[in-house]
């Protein structure tokens, strides 16, 4: 069995670490070695002291890559969850990447902002937070990924099964 990678990409809030994390367990349960690198604790660890400039967040992904790399040709699946919010890097990272999956999580600004889970959104649209992605920052949704969920429309256990669905489609699982 070949090592892949599945890269979530979409706003803050939009479920991407909450679907890697149950993704994850569902692929342990069947065996498949599985390490998640999480926007969050990548930047206090292997990204620590990068922003949220346009340079600073493609260094990020570029590393999130690098590692999903390894960790994929080690045989085992490589989950990331970072906004991942432009295009060509994502791209890149695809490019350089075999058997990557990339999983678009789609949810509509308005439902990310009343969800508002960590306040985030309510500071953002106050100007207390600059650059921040869907305010007043750039996201380049995906123009063909292998799976769309809308986090805003299903449940997390329908978009779960969506993207375990493709995963069997694809062989790596
Ligand atoms: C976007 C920000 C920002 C700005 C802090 N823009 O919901 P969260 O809190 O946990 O997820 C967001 C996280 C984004 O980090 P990533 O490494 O995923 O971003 S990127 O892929 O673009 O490198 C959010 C928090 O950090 N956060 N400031 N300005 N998100």
């Amino acid at each position: 069995m070949s090592g892949f990678v599945v890269w979530f990409t979409g706003l803050s809030g939009a479920g991407k670490s909450t679907l890697a994390a149950m993704l994850s367990a569902e692929l342990r349960a069947r065996s498949v070695h599985v390490e998640v690198l999480d926007g969050d604790e990548v930047r206090t660890n292997l990204s620590k002291g990068l922003g949220f400039s346009k340079e600073d967040r493609d260094t990020n992904i570029r590393r999130i890559g690098y590692v999903a790399k390894l960790i994929a040709r080690s045989g085992a699946c490589a989950m990331t969850a970072a906004i991942s919010p432009y295009k060509a890097i994502r791209d890149e990272q695809r490019a350089q990447i075999p058997h990557f999956v990339e999983v678009f999580c789609s949810c509509a600004i308005p439902v990310l902002a009343e969800r508002d889970a960590k306040g985030l959104y309510k500071k953002a649209l106050a100007g207390e937070i600059k650059n921040f992605t869907g305010i007043d920052d750039p996201y380049e949704a995906p123009e063909s990924p292998e799976v769309v969920v809308d986090t805003g429309k299903e449940t997390k256990e329908e978009s779960l099964a969506k993207i375990l669905a493709k995963l069997e489609e694809l062989g790596y699982v």
